[in-house]
């Protein structure tokens, strides 16, 4: 059995993903769409994503939570701690799940590209200043656009669409 990684992020114009230490929108209809996705299979986030949810949401329920971070005396309830990237995805692997999931942040997303066969991209239609960034998709083309034409517009009033990347030439 091979696990196949995919990473998933919504961002905002210009590819911010983050303002101090969260996201700076709320967009309850990505929320249900990052669950939907992610259920059932095991997460690979950075420690400060970790820190990002709030605390009632953690561990994410219904998925193993795999949270790297250098920092050997970190703990987490429920969280499983990687101290790598690779270690982490190889711990995913262990759970002969087909698919994972590396859910941020920014600085996973840059190392995770390189293993990933997938990229699942929110696209929000929103300027907000932010400090952490999407990576950049060089090398991957969009295999599916939803909805094919326009946005959705979510009850927060913000215009927002889902976008798969697979990887150039696959
Ligand atoms: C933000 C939350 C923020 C505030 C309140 C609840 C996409 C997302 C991520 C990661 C959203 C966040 C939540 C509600 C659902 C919970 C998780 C916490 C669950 C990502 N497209 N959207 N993310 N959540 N990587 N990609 O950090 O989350 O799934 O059980």
């Amino acid at each position: 059995m091979t696990t196949r990684f995919g990473l998933i992020w919504a961002q905002a114009r210009g590819g911010v993903i983050g303002a101090d230490g969260g996201m700076p929108w709320h967009v309850p209809e990505d929320l249900r769409h990052f669950k939907e996705l992610t259920i059932n299979t095991p997460v690979v986030m950075g420690r400060r994503t970790w820190d990002s949810f709030p605390a009632r949401f953690r561990p994410l329920p219904d998925r193993r939570n795999i949270v790297v971070t250098r920092n050997d005396e970190w703990a987490g309830e429920g969280a499983e701690r990687a101290d790598s990237l690779d270690s982490a995805l190889d711990a995913a692997r262990e759970q002969g799940s087909p698919w994972a999931w590396v859910i941020g942040g920014s600085q996973l997303f840059s190392d995770a590209l390189a293993h990933a066969s997938r990229l699942e991209v929110t696209e929000l239609d929103l300027d907000v200043a932010g400090d952490t960034f999407a990576p950049a998709v060089d090398g991957w083309r969009v295999a599916a656009v939803e909805p094919a034409h326009g946005w959705h517009t979510s009850s927060s009033g913000i215009r927002y669409r889902f976008l798969t990347y697979e990887p150039e030439g696959s």
